[in-house]
């Protein structure tokens, strides 16, 4: 059943509760300087993991399940993750921009978002170094620190500063080429100007309060974005797939916009350089056999 406004005024409650406990572990590891310590790759050299994700992930979820003992949990740190269902689910990034975590860049947060139907209905982000908590619920606003956030509302690509990430899951030549083949197409177009973003829930939230025009990524999961769509959405802001059909949590792409017609003439672009797929290459461009 769908949560009743009180269950998720309470379900807010707790996530912002567990949020700024994770917040706290990660100013404590700012403050000792010990992040870089503890890295470990996991499946290539651009995807690490700290002790600090694992802690993080610990604290936030031993709160939501004692919050709610039946919702089910994807998380990105757990093992043997369950795939998402019409259940409620909480879906977590303990800390999102683990690489910015680690070279000690504002840039990282929290995500907790929840979702029923497969569909975001409550999002927290809590940004620590920048002391900036962003909470959404469907239908009610999002918020920053308390205080209503709204997009730019910017409508066209000569005044939008749009944020791309460097592809992660893989740096074979076709990943490669569709990154500089956007970036190209978009210094040419002309966009006013364009930035390399580390962490998608960050650049989600930079969307909602008008700091960013706009954002797209092919190979997230849904932890990176469901906290964010909602904020995202209750801002005035637009998520879509990027090729602009509707957004859905699992299709591991995401476009973001202050505005609908951004979304558009955006999505046309990425639709020029077949911006959806997850290219079967490894982080090296082998093309891996399949299992
Ligand atoms: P993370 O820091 O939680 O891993 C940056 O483009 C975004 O992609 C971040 O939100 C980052 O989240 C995620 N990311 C980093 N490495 C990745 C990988 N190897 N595969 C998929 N996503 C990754
Ligand atoms: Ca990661
Ligand atoms: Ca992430
Ligand atoms: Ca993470």
């Amino acid at each position: 059943a769908v949560p009743s406004t009180e269950d998720l005024n309470r379900y807010l409650d707790e996530a912002v509760a567990a949020a700024q406990e994770a917040g706290n572990l990660m100013l404590e590891c700012f403050a000792r300087n010990d992040a870089q310590a503890s890295v470990e790759e996991k499946s290539s050299p651009a995807d690490l993991v700290t002790k600090y994700d694992r802690q993080v992930e610990e604290l936030v979820l031993k709160r939501l399940r004692t919050a709610a003992p039946d919702f089910r949990v994807l998380a990105e740190e757990t093992a043997n993750k369950e795939e998402l269902t019409d259940a409620p689910t909480w879906i977590v990034d303990p800390i999102d921009g683990t690489t910015n975590f680690i070279h000690r860049q504002a840039e990282c947060c929290v995500l907790i978002g929840l979702a029923v139907k497969k569909k975001a209905v409550l999002g927290v982000c809590f940004i620590p170094k920048l002391d900036e908590l962003y909470t959404a619920v469907q239908g009610r606003g999002a918020y920053c620190n308390g205080r209503r956030v709204v997009s730019s509302g910017c409508k066209d690509l000569t005044t939008a500063l749009v944020n791309l990430h460097l592809p992660s899951y893989s740096r074979g030549p076709k990943v490669v080429d569709r990154i500089l083949g956007i970036s190209r197409d978009l210094l040419a177009h002309p966009i006013r100007a364009m930035r390399c973003g580390g962490s998608a829930g960050v650049d989600m939230v930079h969307v909602a309060r008008g700091r960013l025009d706009a954002y797209f990524e092919v190979g997230i999961y849904p932890w990176d974005v469901c906290a964010g769509q909602v904020i995202v959405e209750e801002a005035g802001g637009v998520c879509c797939d990027t090729l602009g059909g509707d957004f859905d949590l699992a299709s591991r792409r995401v476009l973001v916009a202050a505005s609908p017609e951004l979304a558009s003439q955006l999505a046309v672009h990425l639709r020029n350089h077949s911006y959806s797929s997850v290219e079967a290459e490894d982080y090296n461009g082998d093309v891996p056999e399949k299992a």
